[in-house]
């Protein structure tokens, strides 16, 4: 029984290794509106893969942290802060509008700089109804919401980065 169950959990991990895949990142192969999924080794996040997830405006990323609220980070800054997490990369898909979509979505991350953070990413469940408090998953989701595109991959009042991972409207780069 105990190896059926070694078994199972080594399976699992693998699975969940070989599919969400990292990469390294470099500015020069991002574009404005890419999402950046963050796995930290030692992460906290009890509600999915991604512990943590940014918006990337151009220069640097618009993300919400715990202690900043939403801030914009420069890039090399907001890559050497978690070393050594994974991190990963997805992008909006192909669609009608797409230039001006991903257009309000930058003008929108951007314009939320300065809220307060959203506490109910780090105490229980990360929830996507306050406007005026927001976590790492909703500077993202808001941004594409607010241009018309809902990236909540299972909709629900709960919000987690793998949520919008898993959005069929997105690819990975
Ligand atoms: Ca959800």
């Amino acid at each position: 029984m105990a190896v059926i169950l070694v078994t199972v959990v080594v399976s699992v991990v693998v699975v969940r290794r070989a599919t969400l895949g990292t990469v390294v990142v470099q500015e020069d192969m991002l574009q404005q509106g890419d999402i950046l999924f963050v796995d930290l080794y030692e992460g906290w996040s009890q509600g999915g893969y991604w512990d943590h997830m940014a918006f990337y405006a151009g220069g640097g990323v618009v993300e919400a942290t715990f202690n900043l609220g939403v801030c914009y980070t420069p890039l090399p800054e907001f890559l050497e802060r978690d070393r050594p997490a994974g991190i990963a990369v997805r992008r909006l898909k192909d669609m009608p509008g797409r230039e001006e979509i991903i257009q309000k979505a930058i003008d929108y991350a951007l314009s939320e700089v300065g809220k307060p953070f959203d506490f109910t990413a780090t105490a229980t469940i990360p929830l996507k109804i306050s406007e005026d408090r927001i976590h790492c998953a909703a500077v993202v989701w808001r941004a594409y919401l607010a241009a018309g595109v809902d990236l909540d991959s299972n909709d629900g009042p709960s919000l987690y980065p793998d949520d919008i991972y898993f959005s069929p409207k997105l690819e990975a780069i």
